[in-house]
């Protein structure tokens, strides 16, 4: 046999076999799914914060009920994450303090402020409806760990993706002022929500090894243009207004044209200076600080349990 365990393992990809913990793998692809599932765990985690703004201020009972499971939700969503980076030998600890040193990444969307009751509808609507475009395709991801958490992820995110839908189409329903709610939100968060997406394909640097490896399944601008064409009749069925003059339909291509996305915006909210990365790291930071002493009982008492069993 002359083939390399490379080229061997690219075979193996190419089968549509899935790549399992203990199995041999490239060290790059190994770092690349640590960098991509730490970061999604981030994300995860960190996009608590946004909505966790509202639970105490949601407007009923049931509304509050059903934001708290959500926000919940997200928080098992990073735990699912947080596991499976770490059947790639990644250690959590060094996840979280790269988290809060500024080195790891997490998604641009959570560092825009929520300023009203209509931003929880957007959220879900818009971000979850991003979010089940880009994990729906990862649920074919090639590595077993990561494909399997986002099959129970995806189950989870269309339940968030109806719940932000409804509260828009309440709103839009609703009074003069609360349709006007509603627009501001999506005027807001439009235009961030398919920045999520990441850069355009040609600026993308690590895009063609992860569609190679069959880690990404779709391109960003694939996933970005499929989400658009989605969401647009979804708008148009509650009477909302896409921000986006430029954006129509393509008769030819049978798709949704649309303008130029801030490319400057989204560099510089994923550079640290969006306007909540700071508010967000310090939730965080405070976060990590205000549980050292459960983790360090839970460690005390781990080691002592250790230490019966083995008298
Ligand atoms: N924000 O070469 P590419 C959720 C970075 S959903 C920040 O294209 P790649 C659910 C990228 O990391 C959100 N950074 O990179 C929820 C790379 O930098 P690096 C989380 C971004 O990895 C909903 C650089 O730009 N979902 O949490 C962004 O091939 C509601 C170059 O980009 C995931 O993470 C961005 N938007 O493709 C929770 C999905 N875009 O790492 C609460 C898994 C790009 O080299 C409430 N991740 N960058 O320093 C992925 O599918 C991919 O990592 C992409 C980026 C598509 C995000």
């Amino acid at each position: 046999e002359t083939h390399s365990l490379e080229e061997r393992f690219q075979a193996y990809v190419d089968a549509e076999n899935k790549v399992e913990p203990k199995d041999w793998m490239p060290e790059k692809y190994r770092k690349t799914l640590i960098r991509q599932i730490s970061q999604h765990a981030h994300s995860e985690v960190v996009g608590m914060l946004p909505e966790a703004n509202w639970i105490t201020r949601a407007p009923s009972l049931r509304s509050k009920l059903i934001l708290l499971a959500k926000v919940q939700d997200e928080a098992g969503h990073g735990l699912y994450l947080y596991s499976a980076a770490e059947t790639l030998g990644a250690d959590r600890e060094d996840m979280i303090k790269d988290l809060l040193s500024g080195k790891a990444k997490y998604s641009s969307i959570f560092n825009y402020p929520t300023i009203s009751w209509a931003d929880m509808g957007a959220i879900g609507w818009l971000v979850d409806g991003a979010a089940i475009a880009n994990q729906v395709m990862l649920c074919r991801t090639s590595y077993g760990p990561y494909a399997r958490a986002m099959v129970r992820i995806c189950k989870e995110e269309s339940f968030h993706q109806r719940q932000g839908y409804e509260i828009m189409m309440q709103l839009a329903r609703g009074s003069e002022e609360q349709k006007a709610m509603a627009q501001d939100a999506l005027n807001r968060w439009w235009w961030p929500s398919i920045m999520m997406f990441g850069p355009r394909d040609e600026d993308s640097p690590n895009s063609a090894q992860s569609m190679k490896w069959k880690i990404k399944r779709k391109s960003n601008d694939e996933l970005r243009q499929e989400f658009i064409d989605k969401t647009v009749p979804q708008a148009e069925f509650i009477g909302l207004t896409i921000p986006d003059p430029d954006l129509k339909w393509n008769e030819e291509k049978g798709q949704y044209d649309y303008g130029e996305i801030n490319w400057e915006e989204f560099y510089q909210v994923i550079k640290g200076n969006g306007p909540c990365n700071a508010q967000r790291l310090a939730a965080r930071q405070k976060a990590y600080d205000d549980g050292k002493w459960i983790r360090e009982a839970a460690n005390a008492y781990a080691e002592k349990e250790s230490k019966r069993k083995a008298e």
